[in-house]
């Protein structure tokens, strides 16, 4: 991996508290005399603030007469960057943001067990160990891509959770085709493709009785800004970013707003409408039927003719014998047709 760690300082309320002042008075000047007195603090500490903001980014302008004015703010998902931008009704409206964490999954599964709301959403600057299925592990430098879990707590039985997943997957596809104009292609489950690659991947993980959800973690990997040589030599040839797809600089920021506006927009069309409207969507991005595929699932695997999706979500696949298989967790390779191969 050729991306090395960075640390850096976790910004505290008080720091919200300044830029808040800041983003407040950004036309004019704010004197020191001015924070320290709202905040009740003193000048030095104030003053120290300000450098702390500095190493986190943000360009404040400092004059020893009229004080400090804020230029410019990094490319961060605080709350307080991402607020003034969302556009969503209830999706986010409470952000959880952490420089690093292991895994935004497993921060939102603990805070799903302690009582979380419906569209809390947890957001990392980096993961240390971030997750993908079985085990797999979800390449996660810092400052450049999105990783975010959202907690939702859907009134559905359990056994339906995986059409969260392909919902999900339409989100991402619509928001990354509004905000770049590229169409993707969803991969059976979780593989959102741009000309083949991987740019994105979904996590879905629920807790549950027998018969009721208690909440599901929404887990979504999105690259934005990584260049090539940046992936570790495994998935440097299957996967990709938007800034390779666009070919520049993608802020974080407003692709989240695209992003959380579409996931709010599907799920809340998924809760009243059902499933057949969320299936027509995905099999429209999808395009699935009629290829050949080579699926894996729990140690074995098949080759065939993928057939359709489900009304829960699950692959059917036409094996090589004319069986048909039905496929509910695995991993979908997509095979070219040979001549003879079509039975
Ligand atoms: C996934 O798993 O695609 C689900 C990824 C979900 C990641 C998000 S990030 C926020 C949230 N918190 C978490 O801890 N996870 C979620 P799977 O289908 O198993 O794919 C994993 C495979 O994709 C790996 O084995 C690699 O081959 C490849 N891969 C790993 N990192 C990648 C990346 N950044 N971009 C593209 N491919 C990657």
């Amino acid at each position: 991996m050729t991306v090395s760690r960075v640390t850096c300082p976790q910004r505290t309320m008080m720091d919200e508290e300044i830029l808040q002042l800041l983003r407040d008075h950004s036309s004019a000047f704010l004197s020191g005399e001015e924070i320290s007195h709202r905040l009740k603090v003193s000048r030095t500490a104030v003053w120290k603030r300000m450098k702390r903001l500095r190493a986190l980014g943000y360009e404040i302008e400092a004059s020893t007469r009229s004080g400090y004015r804020l230029i410019r703010s990094p490319d961060l998902l605080t709350p307080s960057e991402i607020k003034p931008i969302l556009k969503t009704k209830w999706l986010g409206k409470t952000v959880h943001h952490f420089h690093t964490l292991d895994s935004t999954n497993s921060k939102a599964y603990q805070l799903g067990l302690n009582g979380a709301k419906e569209g809390e959403v947890v957001i990392a600057e980096s993961q240390e160990r971030g997750r993908g299925r079985l085990g797999r592990h979800w390449f996660s430098p810092p400052f450049l891509n999105l990783y975010l879990s959202v907690i939702l707590r859907p009134r559905i039985s359990p056994h339906r959770a995986s059409l969260i997943t392909l919902m999900a997957a339409v989100a991402t596809a619509e928001a990354i085709r509004k905000f770049s104009g590229l169409l993707p292609l969803i991969k059976w489950p979780n593989d959102i493709l741009l000309r083949d690659r991987k740019v994105a991947g979904l996590l879905n993980e629920i807790h549950s009785e027998m018969d009721r959800i208690h909440f599901v973690i929404l887990g979504m990997g999105v690259n934005l800004n990584m260049d090539k040589r940046m992936f570790s030599k495994e998935i440097r040839d299957v996967a990709t970013s938007l800034k390779i797809e666009m070919g520049q600089t993608i802020s974080r920021k407003a692709f989240l707003r695209f992003l959380l506006q579409e996931l709010e927009k599907w799920y809340t069309i998924f809760m009243k409408e059902g499933s057949p409207f969320i299936l027509k969507a995905w099999r429209d991005r999808a395009h699935i039927k009629g290829r050949r595929v080579k699926v894996t699932s729990f140690g074995e695997t098949w080759i065939g003719r993928a057939m359709d999706v489900d009304s829960d979500g699950a692959l059917i696949l036409e094996t090589a014998g004319g069986k048909r298989k039905r496929v509910v967790a695995g991993d979908v390779e997509y095979k070219k047709w040979k001549m003879g191969s079509e039975k």
